[in-house]
């Protein structure tokens, strides 16, 4: 059966955590809370009876970047010429010239000059939390909260005894509306009256107004004056509102909350700002708020439940779960219970989670925790780290039928373009002579305020293939939509930029071009060339390449760009039979941490895929001595990352292995990934790599069920999509295909592949050797049978 719900039979005070303590306290909010978002606005339920925290952020309220304490701002990098009058793109041409020559310890000396200045980093802040307080309940019991992840409505509910002895049954609702720009509450007793105080707190400077029915907040980040502003609209049913230092409501069987809230920031460099004064931007979150409210709380919902379940159901999953259970024993009896349903949940639960941090309209992608964050120092700043974490938050979007949802992810890297070209020209030296195109860089970390700099430290901070890396995530959108305007507009010019930029690095070494100095991610060491760099580089001209012809332009590039990919240094295979990590690799583990978390070399395999089944068999074997080297079990979003390889590697039997080793280590009982204390690209990992078992469509056709396991008997997928624009379900019965269901969103051919039997497509052809190529008519699905 389908199973779209978590549930708790009691609150958080009173639930097990997993013993992932975190710096010597209990991380109770990253175990427990119930997450809800419009894309920029998110809550986090917390659901206690007596006292109630709801946690609040905005993705945008960040410390950091511009400010009138760092007037010389500049993204990190540093701008002016050090103590011998260097600049670090001098460092950087002589980093390559003393490789070039064999002086790699000099080479590697002058890397710790290819740094950024910390100053200025800042962090994703909490907004801070509205805290209820019920001091008329005695006790409780019938205790349930649930999180429906198809509507994206949280419900608390429970029986009371109030001091007078009367029992009532209390239920809340909550929902962050993207529509109506507002997040809504609603409290209502049954069988008694309301006594209830409502207080905002917050660490950040400002003022908090109660007035009668409002509660008005205006303040500014004390690190760099950006504005915020909420603003919350109380309705009862009758009763009474007080204030002073909070809201009191009483005798009143309900009340609805409807509160806006936003900052001045704007993804612009180099200023940040919307250029609103704290007037004009309370006046937009009240304007929100008002309107939204005189709307009332039914039609609110209405039009919440069917903005969020219109993304959300286009996909939909049953791998055949049959006992449903409260999320938190799913999650404990793991293998012992039905662990289809805790799948199918987590599976959906990453959807959910992109639904909800990652809208369309968006200034900003998700970041390390999506939206939510209950602190104002979160580990890495709850920032961009692009060099795993924010690709992986959106692997399983274009496949899971949410490709809206990575325009925030387009739009932000664009925003990276002009300040990168700063950080390009100061770090690499090359600069065109109109200063507009000489190509952008960022490396590791990345903020909203243009942070383009290396991290300061250059071994975990220096990275310039983050660059065609994410642009693979961009350059995807285009794969699975087929959407030539975005292409054209967005997509190409910074493939093209990135492209061309990269012409100018490469360097040639013993007959090859790699890019020098390069650091496989977190893993060291300092080197001429990578795996991890070459890879992403041939996968940028490929895109590119792609692009300019799918583009009619360009020829001349392109075929420029043809002639650089294959002279670029080629996977190379060690003599364990492993894919190397690095060149001068012989023996598995002789270099680096052997069981190390990051796979750098292996993302030719995943997310990209110049390494695969059909091609190259024989890099396929090699990549299998390197995955069993690594091992299965890692941190969450590592494990996340293993469940996509062993995908593409076809075997399903290992994935679920990982997949249970996910749940015992790598899940908290919220069903957030743990990685100290919570990163959410686990999450986001696993729901791809579900994808990636079911069905594939990187080697040019759409393979259906790849890496099905033994234990996913009987299931059913609807929604997913393939590149070229496909729709994919997916019927299996006793582990073999039963029916499949292609519809064409954009025409074209259609190729298909099913490994163990042969097929026909309805009325249109019969496969032969497992393959069934075909025409396909805009809006036509075609029905695929078992012969
Ligand atoms: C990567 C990882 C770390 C962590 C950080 C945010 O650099 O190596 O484990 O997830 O990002």
């Amino acid at each position: 059966m389908e199973f779209n719900r978590m549930y708790y039979e009691v609150p958080p005070s009173k639930m097990k955590l997993k013993k992932h303590y975190y710096m010597g306290f209990k991380n109770i909010w990253e175990q427990t809370a119930l997450p809800l978002g419009n894309g920029s606005l998110g809550l986090t339920v917390i659901g206690e009876v007596k006292k109630d925290r709801l946690i609040l952020n905005h993705k945008t309220l960040w410390a950091g970047g511009p400010s009138p304490k760092r007037p010389d701002y500049c993204g990190g990098n540093i701008t002016a010429p050090d103590e011998n009058g260097k600049m670090p793109c001098d460092y950087y041409a002589q980093i390559r010239e003393e490789f070039q020559q064999g002086n790699d310890q000099k080479a590697h000396e002058f890397c710790e000059k290819l740094v950024g200045i910390k100053e200025g980093y800042g962090s994703f802040l909490c907004w801070g939390e509205l805290v209820f307080s019920d001091n008329d309940i005695k006790k409780y019991k019938n205790y349930n909260r649930t999180l429906d992840l198809s509507t994206g409505i949280c419900t608390v509910s429970y029986d009371a005894k109030l001091k007078n002895g009367e029992w009532v049954t209390d239920t809340r609702e909550y929902f962050v509306s993207h529509p109506d720009k507002c997040a809504v509450i609603k409290f209502t007793r049954k069988g008694g009256l309301l006594d209830c105080n409502i207080r905002l707190s917050t660490e950040h400077n400002g003022n908090i107004a109660y007035n009668n029915d409002k509660i008005v907040q205006c303040g500014t980040v004390e690190d760099n004056g950006l504005s915020f502003s909420l603003y919350a609209k109380v309705m009862t049913d009758g009763g009474n509102i007080t204030e002073a230092d909070s809201l009191h409501i009483c005798n009143s069987t309900e009340f609805t909350i409807v509160f806006s809230a936003d900052t001045d920031y704007l993804d612009s460099y180099p200023a940040y700002r919307t250029g609103e004064t704290a007037e004009e931007l309370l006046n937009r979150v009240k304007l929100s708020a008002e309107t939204a409210s005189e709307k009332g709380f039914d039609e609110l919902k209405k039009a919440h439940t069917d903005d969020f379940n219109a993304l959300y159901s286009r996909v939909s999953i049953d791998l055949d779960g049959k006992t449903d259970a409260p999320a938190d024993k799913l999650l404990y009896k793991y293998g012992k219970l039905d662990s289809r349903i805790a799948e199918q949940l987590l599976y959906q639960y990453g959807r959910y989670l992109a639904i909800s941090s990652t809208r369309e309209d968006d200034f900003l992608p998700s970041n390390l925790q999506g939206i939510w964050n209950c602190c104002n120092n979160p580990m890495w700043s709850s920032d961009f780290h692009t060099n795993v974490n924010l690709q992986m938050n959106y692997w399983h979007i274009y496949n899971g039928n949410l490709s809206e949802c990575a325009k925030p992810l387009i739009r932000y890297i664009k925003s990276m373009v002009i300040p990168g070209r700063l950080t390009a020209e100061y770090y690499t030296g090359i600069k065109s002579d109109d200063g507009e195109q000489n190509g952008f860089l960022f490396h590791t970390q990345c903020t909203p305020f243009g942070w383009t700099c290396p991290g300061w430290e250059f071994n975990w901070g220096w990275s310039p293939a983050a660059v065609p890396w994410i642009l693979h995530n961009v350059y995807e959108y285009y794969e699975y939509t087929l959407d030539t305007e975005i292409l054209e507009q967005d997509i190409y010019p910074m493939l093209r930029e990135t492209a061309e930029y990269f012409a100018k690095l490469l360097v040639e070494h013993n007959g090859r071009l790699v890019t020098a100095p390069c650091f496989s991610p977190e893993n060291g060491p300092r080197t001429m060339g990578n795996t991890y760099e070459q890879a992403l580089i041939w996968q940028l001209y490929d895109n590119a390449i792609k692009s300019a012809k799918a583009l009619n332009t360009d020829a001349g590039l392109c075929e420029k760009w043809q002639n650089i990919q294959s002279k670029l240094k080629p996977y190379e295979i060690g003599s364990d039979g492993q894919i190397k990590e690095w060149y001068h690799e012989t023996h598995l583990g002789e270099i680096g941490e052997r069981h190390h978390r990051h796979m750098s070399h292996l993302l030719g395999l995943y997310p990209c895929n110049a390494m695969n089944w059909y091609d190259n068999p024989d890099l396929i074997s090699a990549a299998v001595v390197s995955m069993n080297d690594r091992t299965d079990k890692s941190t969450g979003w590592s494990m996340g990352q293993k469940i996509n390889t062993w995908a593409r590697v076809l075997d399903g039997d290992r994935v679920l292995n990982i997949i249970g080793t996910l749940f015992k280590s790598g899940i908290y009982p919220n069903f957030w990934d743990f990685h100290p204390p919570f990163q959410i690209d686990g999450n986001f990992g696993f729901t791809s790599g579900v994808n990636e078992m079911l069905m594939q469509s990187h080697c040019g056709f759409i393979h259906l069920l790849p890496a099905l396991p033994t234990a996913w008997q009987n299931g059913k997928i609807t929604g997913l999509v393939a590149r070229g624009n496909f729709i994919v379900s997916i019927e299996w019965q006793n582990g073999k295909l039963n029916a499949a269901y292609i519809t064409s969103n954009m025409g074209g051919k259609c190729k298909l592949y099913y490994a163990n039997s042969e097929f026909t497509v309805d009325g249109v052809c019969e496969s032969e050797n497992h393959f069934a190529e075909f025409e396909t008519q805009k809006g036509s699905t075609y029905t695929v049978k078992i012969k």
